[in-house]
């Protein structure tokens, strides 16, 4: 077998979660007032023309990688919460496409969500786990943090936008594919990191995703983010997402021909979609 056509269950297990967004067909959404809210526009335009896809973790280490100009030749470009680009163009590009919110950074006053032009005229996926085997009824009472109100808000204010929530169900799916991956070594139930829906979120669209500092590379330099001075480990090994069970996961779908030149000296796990599961 060559080398590219070599089976990655894991990759598998991460599509087979089917990470998605909500849709207005989607029960209990079609009998619902606030279901008409979602976007009638796909989650991304021309999906046939996508052939390469960036991920741009938060992390510390992307400080002075000067990787933004081989962030900004991929098709698309996904990126974090308030995660801003301006000021920092050198190190992670200027261009965004699509941006994974949670929830907390929907509802807090101090990021804005509804006004920031941080989260205009780019797609919005924002997600919430609710509580684990919840029902999407439960969900819209008992969200972690109420993202609902602000999300009508920024909808009603901008009906052209593509704005989506992701399926809870599917948030929860993607946590069962990495504690098949993780196999007898239990992961916290506690939902993976944004970077982690984003990934799942993503590779179904995209034949090839190159992966930011995930994995952290020789860079590694203690630093929370790359755009504030917090010292913080936690955010890269993690506390309460399973932080480390993903990256070990995503290190496993790694298929750069020079794998660990890479991930380890420049920072970048590349990602092949599977042809068919
Ligand atoms: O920090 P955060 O994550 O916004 O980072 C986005 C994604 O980048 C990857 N990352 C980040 C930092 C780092 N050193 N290494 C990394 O690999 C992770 O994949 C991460 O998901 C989140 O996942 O949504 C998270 O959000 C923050 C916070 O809510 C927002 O930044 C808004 O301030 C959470 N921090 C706290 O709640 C204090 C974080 O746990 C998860």
């Amino acid at each position: 077998d060559s080398f590219e056509e070599q089976y990655y269950p894991s990759t598998c297990l991460v599509m087979e979660a089917g990470v998605r967004v909500l849709r207005r067909k989607d029960a209990p959404f079609n009998k619902l007032p606030f279901g008409r809210l979602f976007p009638r526009q796909k989650l991304f335009r021309n999906v046939k023309d996508i052939k390469t896809c960036a991920i741009v973790s938060s992390a510390g280490s992307l400080a002075g990688s000067k990787l933004g100009r081989f962030i900004d030749t991929h098709d698309i470009v996904m990126r974090f919460n308030h995660a801003p680009t301006q000021g920092h163009e050198v190190d992670v590009g200027s261009k965004t496409t699509i941006r994974v919110v949670n929830s907390q950074v929907v509802t807090k006053p101090e990021f804005d969500f509804t006004r920031a032009p941080i989260f205009r005229n780019v797609t919005i996926a924002a997600w919430d786990p609710g509580k684990y085997n919840g029902t999407l009824e439960d969900w819209l009472t008992s969200a972690d943090y109420d993202l609902f109100t602000n999300y009508e808000l920024y909808r009603r204010r901008y009906p052209k936008s593509r704005a989506f929530l992701i399926d809870p169900h599917s948030v929860w799916r993607l946590w069962q594919s990495l504690q098949m991956f993780a196999g007898s070594r239990p992961i916290s139930r506690n939902p993976p990191s944004s970077g982690f829906i984003g990934l799942a979120l993503l590779l179904p669209h995209c034949p090839q995703v190159d992966f930011v500092e995930y994995v952290p590379s020789t860079r590694l330099n203690g630093r929370c983010h790359y755009y504030s001075k917090e010292m913080n480990s936690a955010c890269t090994f993690g506390s309460w997402h399973p932080l480390a069970a993903e990256k070990l996961m995503a290190l496993d779908m790694n298929m750069a021909e020079d794998d660990d030149m890479s991930v380890f000296q420049f920072g970048i796990l590349r990602i092949r979609r599977p042809d068919k599961l």
